[in-house]
């Protein structure tokens, strides 16, 4: 196929890189993290988001190198910062197929011990509620692996899964981050806001953090502070930037 054969190629040859949108406790104004998103800096189209080409490699080999791609670039990152002085946990996605190779938490232990100075619970994995994700029990299980390696686990898009609960119930990610088709409208629509309530207790009841995304207004943010969600990620507070960008926008932000 053209079309991943080309991507493999830009990987190759450095054309992919990881913008990072900050994530924040808008009640103590504090940077908590960020989220490293694929870009690729095709020399004829421009920059390009995932949508425009990550679906091709969704399943394939080349799917599996790009997550490494990404959670080695998000590490050396990372440490690059600490070297200036920002110590800042970075959550990166990992596709269900990627997440269900028999030697997923084997890599994940070698990636992490090329940055012995980075602790590894500054990595997060972002994963989405997926039908990819096929057995349950066995996911669960990995994920509890990996959070011994110290890696932490959230649910993307929390809320929009077949089976949301159960995936709550039965896998131990340490955060929700409710999606954002709840929280565009939740301020005129009385639903949207009952599932973002309902999404903010159930985090409490499980003993699980939660983040908001998608925070476009000043409106969203003061009412996700009154019904008790404090850490935001969303265009009202940085749009996703490149590596270079982040600590003089966190230090503008404080
Ligand atoms: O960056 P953007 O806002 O366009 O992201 C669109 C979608 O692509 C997001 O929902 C995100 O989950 C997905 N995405 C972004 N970066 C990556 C990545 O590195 N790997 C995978 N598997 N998905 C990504
Ligand atoms: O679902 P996930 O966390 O991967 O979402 C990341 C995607 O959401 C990226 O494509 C990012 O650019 C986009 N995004 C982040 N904040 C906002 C926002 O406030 N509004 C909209 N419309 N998209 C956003
Ligand atoms: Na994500």
């Amino acid at each position: 196929q053209e079309g991943l054969g080309r991507l493999a190629q830009a990987l190759q040859h450095g054309e992919l890189c990881l913008y990072y949108q900050p994530k924040v406790n808008m009640r103590d104004g504090s940077v908590v993290g960020a989220e490293a998103l694929m870009r690729w800096q095709h020399p004829e189209q421009g920059l390009l988001t995932p949508a425009h080409f990550l679906a091709d490699a969704e399943g394939s080999a080349l799917d599996i190198a790009l997550g490494e791609w990404v959670i080695r670039s998000a590490l050396a990152q990372m440490q690059a910062w600490q070297a200036q002085g920002m110590t800042l946990p970075v959550s990166v996605n990992i596709s269900a197929h990627h997440l269900q190779q028999d030697n997923f938490a084997e890599r994940l232990a070698a990636l992490l011990a090329e940055y012995p100075a980075l602790p590894a619970g500054m990595l997060e994995i972002e994963v989405l509620e997926s039908t990819a994700l096929q057995d349950i029990t066995r996911v669960g299980a990995l994920m509890a692996t990996c959070r011994e390696l110290g890696v932490e686990f959230s649910l993307d898009d929390f809320g929009t899964g077949y089976s949301s609960l159960l995936y709550l119930k039965r896998l131990p990610a340490g955060k929700l981050k409710i999606d954002q088709s709840f929280i565009r409208d939740m301020h005129e629509d009385g639903d949207d806001l009952a599932i973002v309530q309902g999404i903010i207790g159930l985090s409490e009841a499980f003993n699980r953090s939660v983040v908001a995304e998608g925070v476009e207004s000043i409106e969203h943010g003061s009412l996700l502070l009154h019904i008790g969600c404090d850490h935001a990620q969303g265009f009202g507070i940085a749009r996703p930037m490149p590596a270079d960008a982040l600590p003089g926008w966190a230090q503008q932000w404080q």
